[in-house]
Order: structure tokens, then sequence, then C-alpha cells
């Protein structure tokens, strides 16, 4: 037998135990392990009952990720756990930690499943572009019904012990010790005859097939929410299946689907952005073991929505935090803005009111700097203007203690110079939050010149504690993200001039995948933002800007004003074209000499795609990103590229790099050089490489 899989008896019962860290996946000598152990229990006549339980910190996580595109490697999961199903003595799951996908799959065919109360459950095959492929969409509806199940498996998300319980899902939820529950109850239901196999389970499906509604509602909801993702649907042709078909043929159709679903594209960048997440906190100078500050207490320097929203971020995660600000007024406004905040999620029922009360409470408001001295972190917020914060820096320099760490929300300015106002440069770090900072996912850290490995690895482990993805990036203009922001926004722009619509451009952009177009993004972020940056600027842009220049003169910033790249009517969000935008953009056009034509959505697209491509290969290439992979972290966490196409760099390799050097060359041809190529893309290209291989390589 595998050592990733034991059996040993206590009494009359047997116990199988998975040990396979980190997190039990179910690799190919896993799956030899169970099927080897449940033949070997159900032959030996002196036990009674079963416990399937795992060592580590975790029940089975599901199937191994990184064996898929292998090929089919025997023993096939599903075999493994209709061995389980099919034993004729009970067999129990023993839950803690997460259940998740194929591991959740295997305490399906488990007779009884028993759980400790922060036990997770769940199916999130779907985030990884596939769909349960182990029996869980025949499963699982016939233990919990149809409606919650379609929840479930749709999007992924898991559930807790508890609500598994009241759903049927789990037997017991244990108060003490798991393992010795577990033999307990087994000793207890180890004569109950018949055994509950969840293939013989009819009572959902026969209340299924009266109510055809269910399954039409199910699709448009998901179909809403797919953003042209595939996986979404296959789950619930999967599940739909499980109605109208018997059992066996039910799991040869979803063996079916997720064989299409494995082999897809789609499937391949999710499971690409899976790794790229987990790659990103690893720093190859900075080893896991590196010494890090710690962080009790911490101070935010700006009571503005950034601050405020980094002050609740800190709090979140247990830390306590003194909210600064010049002016009381500030400081009232700011913590006002937090408590709506935190009463808006309260409401909705994600968060409970003592727990607000708690979170509140440590958040300490200031209109001094008395607590700067013992805090061990500053995170700077105040307005992006570089004299400003040196002046700040300078000043925090005088008050903080020795090994704080002096960080800068900035977006796009120079982190060295700002470390260069202080005695201490290598105390110094960016942590670039985005808005609105209690919701992103993403924090880019950025390491300056001389920056410590300690303050690194401190700032990686934060982003851990504050539930955020942390991706190192360099210095240079807007880093990683604003950095190919500000060239996909750009072109956006100019197709304006050239032609296009703002609803186009919008349509093609979200029709990709994105939440929002550039358009739609630029309305709600506000139109001064960018204005105001680039009027502040010695040498504004000759023409590229100016629409969005000329509406925000107008007074027109967007969601905000009623009116922008579209109107809005009322307070409402939902854009409506403004054929008023139009006659300006024809006007600024011809006053520009740019010829108006008819533009493709295909050349929308290669060109808003490709521009900020492009210059993510600049990026690679001056180290600013560590590998490709980290700049499709950045895009899909704080700007909304679509994960199902795996980030930019990883779109760029599905493409082929060939393919997009010669549209990027064909467009330097006819727009100038601000499509000149990346010296990188250029080799990768002629030497028939891929961003990704050069991760590996
Ligand atoms: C499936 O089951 C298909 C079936 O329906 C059908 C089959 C026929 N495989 O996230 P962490 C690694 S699809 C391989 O940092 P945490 C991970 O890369 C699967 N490796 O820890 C990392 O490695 P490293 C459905 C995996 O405590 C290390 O483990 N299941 C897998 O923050 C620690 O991970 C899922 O989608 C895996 N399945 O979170 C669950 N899982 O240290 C995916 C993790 O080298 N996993 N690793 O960077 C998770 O959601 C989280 O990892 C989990 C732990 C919540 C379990």
């Amino acid at each position: 037998m595998s050592q990733t899989v034991t059996f040993e008896k206590r009494g009359s019962i047997g116990i199988i135990h998975v040990d396979n860290p980190p997190v039990n996946a179910l690799s190919r000598a896993v799956r030899q392990g169970l099927l080897d152990a449940i033949r070997g229990a159900d032959a030996d006549s002196d036990v009674k009952a079963i416990v399937l339980a795992c060592r580590g910190r975790t029940f089975i996580a599901g199937a191994d990720i990184s064996e898929f595109g292998q090929g089919p490697l025997e023993p096939d999961l599903g075999a493994v756990i209709a061995s389980y199903e099919a034993s004729e003595k009970p067999v129990v799951a023993a839950i803690h930690g997460t259940a998740l996908g194929g591991g959740l799959e295997v305490a399906l065919g488990c007779h009884y499943r028993i759980a400790v109360a922060t036990a997770k459950l769940g199916l999130p095959e779907v985030k990884l572009g596939l769909l349960p492929g182990a029996g869980g969409t025949q499963r699982l509806p016939r233990i919990i019904g149809f409606e919650k199940a379609l929840s479930l498996i749709t999007t992924g998300e898991p559930i807790a012990a508890g609500e598994a319980k009241s759903l049927g899902l789990v037997d017991e939820v244990v108060d003490g010790e798991l393992e010795a529950a577990a033999i307990g109850f087994a000793e207890r239901i180890a004569a109950t005859r018949p055994l509950p196999r969840a293939r013989d389970f009819t009572t959902h499906v026969e209340a299924a097939k009266k109510n055809p509604e269910l399954f039409e509602k199910a699709k448009k909801d998901v179909t809403a929410r797919a953003r042209g993702a595939g996986a979404p649907l296959r789950c619930l042709e999967a599940v739909r299946v499980a109605i109208e078909r018997p059992f066996d043929e039910g799991l040869s159709r979803e063996r079916e689907l997720f064989a299409e679903a494995v082999a897809s594209t789609e499937s391949a960048a999710l499971r690409h952005v899976f790794f790229a997440e987990r790659a990103a906190a690893k720093i190859p100078d900075v080893p896991a073991d590196t010494p890090t500050l710690p962080i009790r207490s911490a101070a935010v320097i700006g009571a503005g929505t950034m601050g405020g929203g980094i002050a609740m971020v800190l709090a979140n995660a247990g830390i306590a935090v003194t909210l600064i600000d010049r002016e009381q007024s500030f400081v009232d406004k700011g913590v006002e803005i937090i408590k709506k905040n935190y009463g808006a999620t309260v409401k909705k029922g994600k968060l409970s009111q003592s727990e607000m009360e708690v979170r509140l409470a440590r958040i300490t408001p200031s209109s001094n700097w008395d607590a700067l001295p013992t805090a061990d972190l500053v995170i700077e917020a105040v307005f992006e203007e570089m004299g400003l914060k040196k002046e700040l820096f300078t000043r925090l320099d005088g008050v903080c203690k020795k090994d704080a760490i002096l960080a800068t929300n900035t977006s796009s300015l120079d982190v060295d110079v700002i470390a260069r106002a202080t005695s201490r440069p290598e105390q110094v770090i960016g942590l670039h939050f985005f808005s609105p900072a209690n919701v992103m996912r993403l924090l880019e850290i950025v390491r300056g010149k001389v920056t410590s490995k300690e303050v690194v690895a401190s700032a990686m482990k934060l982003a851990k504690q504050i539930n955020k993805v942390g991706v190192l990036v360099g210095v240079c203009e807007g880093f990683v993200g604003n950095r190919m922001l500000h060239k996909y926004a750009h072109e956006a722009q100019h197709l304006l001039l050239e032609g296009a619509l703002p609803q186009q451009v919008d349509r093609v952009i979200t029709a990709f995948g994105f939440a929002m177009g550039p358009m739609a993004t630029s309305d709600l972020a506000g139109i001064d933002v960018g204005w105001r940056i680039r009027k502040a600027k010695a040498k504004p842009e000759r023409y590229g800007w100016g629409v969005a220049d000329r509406l925000a003169e107008m007074g027109h910033f967007g969601q905000k004003t009623g009116s922008g790249f579209y109107k809005y009517e009322d307070g409402s969000r939902v854009p409506i074209p403004n054929p008023e935008v139009e006659k300006l953009i024809v006007e600024i056009a011809q006053k520009n000499g740019v010829e108006r034509r008819s533009i493709s959505d295909h050349e929308i697209l290669d060109r808003c795609l490709f521009a900020m491509i492009n210059e993510g290969a600049k990026i690679l290439e001056e180290k600013i990103a560590l590998r490709s992979s980290d700049i499709d972290t950045v895009w899909i966490n704080g700007y909304g590229f679509p994960a199902h196409r795996g980030g930019p760099m990883f779109y760029a390799d599905t493409v082929g790099l060939a393919k997009v050097l010669g549209t990027v060359q064909e467009f330097g041809r006819k727009h100038g050089k601000a499509w000149s190529p990346a010296p990188l893309l250029v080799r990768l290209a002629g030497e028939g490489k891929t961003f990704g291989a050069l991760a590996e390589g």
C-alpha cells in the first residue's frame, strides 16, 4: 500500500488515513492507496465499519491540479469513489479543514459524513474552468436538492459545516476530537442497513422533474454571470442530466463534459491563474525563512477614501490602526465613511454587528502624530504629489522608531525618490492598494532599489495576513498595473477619434470578459482624475486624450456628475449612450485631421489588448515584474481582466506571440512609434517561445 494512504484497526472499526501534504490532493498515489485500502477493509471480516480521515491541516482538497493536462492516469477517481459507495460496510468520511472538489466527491461516495464546525465543503471546479468530474454533479443534487446544488456547483463557493448539516450534506457536526467522534459514530451505525447510497436517492430528482422553471432560471443567472466562460454552462448541463437520465448515464455524460473542459484553453487559463497567484508569493532572492518585522500596530496618514479603506483592511485583520489626518473634521469624515461601509456589510448579512464594533474599536482616529513613534507600520495615503510625499517622509523619519516600515500608497510616483527623503531608505516600500481598498484583492508591493529583504518579506507576509494577493514589482512610472492601463486606455481613446463610439469599445471589451469597458470604467472612476494629472504634466500629449479632456473641461466627470462618456439618469449607474458625446468626438477628430472610418470589433480588441501586452513585455524585460504570471495576477486581481482568459500575458501566449508581434508591427506602420514592439516580444516570437516558458526557463 502507498505511504500516502494507510489503514489501521481500532476494535471493529477500520480507519483509512490520507497523508499527502500540504492539502491531501488526490494524486495518482493517493487514488491507488484509497482503492487498495477499501479493498483491504472490505476483505477483513473483523472490520464492521470504516472511517476515512485525513492527516495534516485538511481533508482532501481535491484532485491534484498539477496532474491535469497529463492525460488520464489510472486509477480513475470515479472508480475509486464507486468502490467506496459499493462497500457492504458503512463508510464514514471525517472532515476537517476543507473538503473540496474531488475531496468532497470522495465524501459523497461515502455513506455518512461528519465534520468539525470549522470545516468547509464545496465544489470549486468551476473556478478552474472545470466541472466536478467524479460524480459530484450527480450525487450532490440527489443529497441536498437541485436548487442548492446548482448554486454550489456553478459558483464554486464553499459552505460551512453548519449549513452543510442543515442541508443534509453532513450527518453530524462534531464538537470535540474528530477521529474519536468518527469512531463512535461508525460504531453506532455499523449494523444499520440498507446503507444510504447517494446514487439510490430519488426524492430530489422527482421534485426537480416537476419544476422545469428551476433550470430556466438557473440558466439565465448562470449565463449572465459567466461573461463568456464555458465552464458554468457545462456544470449546468451535467446537473440537468441528473434529472433526466439514470445515475450511470449521468456519470458518463459528466465524464464527457469533464474531458472537454479539462482540454479547454479556458481551464488551462484558470489553472494558470491558480498557480500564478501562489507563485507571486515566492521571491527568488527573499527566501521563505527571511526574518520579518512584527506588525502589531499601524498608522495610516490621510483619512480620505483610500486611507479609510486601508485602515479597514488592517482592522479586519486584527491590526490596531491609528487613522490620521491634519484636521479633526477630515478624520471625522473618514471615520463616518468607514462606519457607513461596515454598516452596509452588516446590512447584507456578511458581518455581525458585534464584529463590526470590534473592528471599529481597532481604529483610533487622530489629528496628531502621537501614535507614530510606536507604530510598526506607517502607510501614507495622502494626495499624489511628490513634494508633499517627500516632505511627509522626512518628517516621518524624524519621529518613527528605527525599525518601523514606512510605506507609501503612491500609484505611480518614484518610490526611490520618496525613500531618499529619509535617512533609512531600506525601510521604505510602496504598498499600492486598489480602490476600494477594502474590496479589491490586489496589493502591488513596490520594492525600491535599497528596500531591505526583511521589509520585502514583511510586506509579502502582511499581504497574506490582510487577505490580499501581494505582487512584488519594481519602480517605474505606474508600476505594472497603471503603466499598462495607461497604454490600454490611451488606445481606447484613439479609437474614438478614429471612428469608434464609447458603447462599441465597451461592448467589445465586455464581450471579451471584462466586467466593464474602458469608457464606463472611466465614468465610474471620474474622468477628472486623469485630466488633472495630465494637466499637471509639463508636456501634455497631443490629442490622444482629447475627448476625455474636453468632457472634463465641460464638467462631465462621469457618474458623479450624471454625464461623462455616457449619460446617467437620476443617480442611476446604468450608462446611456449620449449623442452629444458622439458630436464632440466627430468635432475633435476633425480638428485634429483624423479621418473617421468604420472600425471592426476585432481591431478594437487587438488595439486595446496588444497595446497593454506590448508594454507588459517591456515591463518584463526591465524586470519591473519578476515573471509574466505576476503581470497576469496584477491584471486579474486589480483591473478586472477576465480570469478565464488567464491574464494579458497568458492570453498573448494563447494567441501566439508571432501573431501578436505581426499585428503590433502592422499597427506600428499605421499608427507610429507608440507601437514599437518590445524587444522581448520580438525575440520570443522569433524563437517560437511563449512568455510562460520564459518563467520556467
Ligand atoms: C477537482 O477536484 C476535479 C474533480 O472534480 C474531478 C477529477 C476527475 N492540487 O492555496 P495554498 C498547493 S479540481 C495541487 O497556498 P491555503 C498549492 O499550489 C480541484 N496542488 O494554501 C500550494 O502549493 P505551494 C478542486 C494544490 O491554506 C499549496 O498546495 N479543488 C492543490 O491558503 C498550499 O496551497 C480546488 O480547487 C490541488 N488541488 O489554501 C482546491 N490545492 O506551497 C484548490 C492546493 O507549492 N485549493 N495546492 O505554492 C485551494 O483552494 C486552497 O489551496 C486550499 C488551501 C483552500 C485547499
